[in-house]
């Protein structure tokens, strides 16, 4: 697959396509409030976050106002003490503490599953001479950077692949022209 002539502004086409794939990816968007939520901690913060999700402002965060938070689910369930399928405020606060609980130790498995994929990369005599960043979101691997051919982009993303923890690999590599 040839690409030459077609970029000729090898850093504007790089940002269009950044921008394509977080408008695809959404849980890639670092500066969306949503995937950036204030720390359970701090009583204001508890406030402000349950103030956001209950969209009707009844005084309860009902399972699909909690569906809005990203991967806020199993704090609801696990919160939910009285099982009527909403959280009271007090049942929110216990939420937000596991949520952060469990932010915290995906942020932990995701720096160590980045680290070990560029490990990885720069073992490959292949693809080691080459600029490939790597972010790791929910053990999803973002790769991007420029290399010369694509035979260089499948070998990167067949290395990410195999790594463990990964499970799944967005490729952002630009073959460049
Ligand atoms: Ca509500
Ligand atoms: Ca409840």
């Amino acid at each position: 697959m040839k690409t030459k002539k077609t970029v000729t502004h090898p850093l504007i086409a790089s940002a269009a396509l950044t921008a394509l794939l977080l408008a695809a990816m959404p849980g890639w968007a670092a500066s969306d409030p949503a995937m950036n939520p204030p720390a359970a901690g701090d009583p204001s913060a508890n406030d402000a976050l349950f103030k956001r999700l209950d969209a009707n402002h009844d005084g309860f965060v009902s399972r699909d106002e909690a569906s809005k938070q990203p991967r806020f689910m199993e704090a609801f369930k696990e919160a939910d003490g009285n099982r009527d399928d909403r959280l009271s405020r007090d049942e929110f606060i216990k939420a937000h503490s596991i949520y952060d609980r469990q932010r915290a130790a995906s942020f932990a498995k995701d720096s160590l599953v980045t680290a070990k994929v560029k490990a990885a990369l720069v073992k490959d005599p292949v693809v080691s001479a080459i600029d490939v960043s790597v972010e790791t979101t929910y053990g999803e691997v973002l790769l991007s950077g420029f290399v010369d051919n694509a035979q260089q982009a499948q070998r990167a993303r067949e290395i990410a692949a195999r790594v463990e923890g990964v499970k799944k690999v967005h490729d952002n590599i630009v073959v460049k022209g």
